[in-house]
Order: structure tokens, then sequence, then C-alpha cells
């Protein structure tokens, strides 16, 4: 072979080679966009960690003029949207940064509540949906002021010191919700008394649900 051929032979082999990795490139970057299917977002999350700071934000597509600040509702699914959280505040018995029932939630007869309990704070709280029978919680048990219909980050047995802890978020949905006034509020000994409790009321006088804060 002579040096003109044997070079013009390593620069068609060169040539051959840049070609096919050039290629090969497009063919698995086109592969790749047209093989990737976009993954839904997640919606109601389990134990997901959230930043949502408010109770409420208001519905786009919300119509109903309601007497308070309007909640994320379904009225397909009647489903409302709550979100408690317990704030990084001096007062550590807080839900959305209110205590003692300052806050008062307003929802449909029948509703399914889809609640998310978020805990920002160095105590472990739990929240729970109580029929109660005292206006205000006068025992360190809440099990002691009323029923027990729903309960997040616990359960019946350890209630009163089990909750989720600094960072952690749950969520859950209590369904057909009856006429009537309920408290959501820490099960963990004496927070509710502290402070960390909320008013739900039911009512077939409201036609889409909303929060006030007195
Ligand atoms: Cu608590």
């Amino acid at each position: 072979m002579s040096k003109g051929l044997s070079s013009f032979v390593i620069i068609a082999i060169v040539v051959v080679v840049v070609l096919a990795a050039v290629g090969g490139a497009l063919i698995v970057s086109h592969m790749h966009g047209s093989g990737t299917i976009p993954s839904p977002k997640p919606q109601n999350t389990t134990n997901s960690n959230t930043t949502a700071k408010n109770v409420s934000s208001p519905s786009s597509n919300l119509t109903i003029s309601v007497p308070g600040t309007p909640l994320p509702y379904s009225k397909a699914t009647n489903t409302v949207y709550i979100t408690l959280i317990a704030e990084d505040i001096s007062q550590p018995f807080n839900l959305n940064g209110t205590s003692d029932g300052k806050m008062v939630i307003y929802v449909p007869t029948g509703a399914n509540l889809n609640i998310t309990f978020v805990n920002e704070q160095s105590l472990p709280h739990n929240l729970n949906l109580v029929m109660n029978n005292t206006p205000i919680p006068n025992s360190a048990d809440i099990g002691l002021n009323g029923k027990i219909l729903f309960q997040l980050g616990t359960n019946m047995s350890s209630y009163q010191y089990s909750g989720i802890m600094n960072g952690q978020s749950v969520n859950g949905v209590y369904k057909d919700i009856q006429a009537g006034y309920y408290w959501l509020c820490c099960g963990i000994d004496t927070h509710a008394e502290s402070g960390m409790w909320i008013v739900v009321v039911a009512s077939s006088n409201v036609s889409a649900p909303y929060v006030i804060v007195n």
C-alpha cells in the first residue's frame, strides 16, 4: 500500500466512525424523546411534604359568593380541601397560626373533607375530628370531650401521645359529614386545651365551603 493510499484509508475510516457516532447519538436522542411519557403530577398524596401555608387558596372557577374566604371545593365530588398547619410560631398549640376555636370552617352537609395536616414544629402533633359535647376543650384527653370520628397522624390507642414530627404531613378523607358542630384538634394530652383546635360547622345552609377567622 502506498503512503498516499493508506492515508486515504485512515481518513475514510475516521469519517465512517464519526458518521456512525453522530448517527447513533441522533437515534438514541430520538428514541429517548419519543419514548418519554410525562408522568402525571400526583394529587392528594399521603405522607408527602407540602409547602402550603394557608388553609385555603381561592379557587379560580368558584363563582358562588360566600361570607368568608372560599375553600378549594369540588362540587362534582362534594369534596372540600382543607390544609391545616401546626406553624412554627411562639404559640406551639396553633393551627394555621390560630388558637382556641378562632378559626371556623363552614362546609355543606354531606361533604367529604379532604384534610392535609402539616407539622412544622419540634413538638409532635396529630389531628382529630371530634363531635364535641363541651363548648371548648376542658380535659387533657379530647376523648372525654366528645366522640372522635376521624384521625390523622395517630390512632385511637395512642392519640394522647403520638403524632407526626417536624416536617411531616398526612392526608386523609372524612366522608359524608353530618350536619353539626365539630372540632378539628390535636389529641396529644393538653394540646387542645392549650389552644390547638378549630371549629367545623356542617350545615345544609352552606352551599360552598369557606373559612372565617374571628
Ligand atoms: Cu399537638
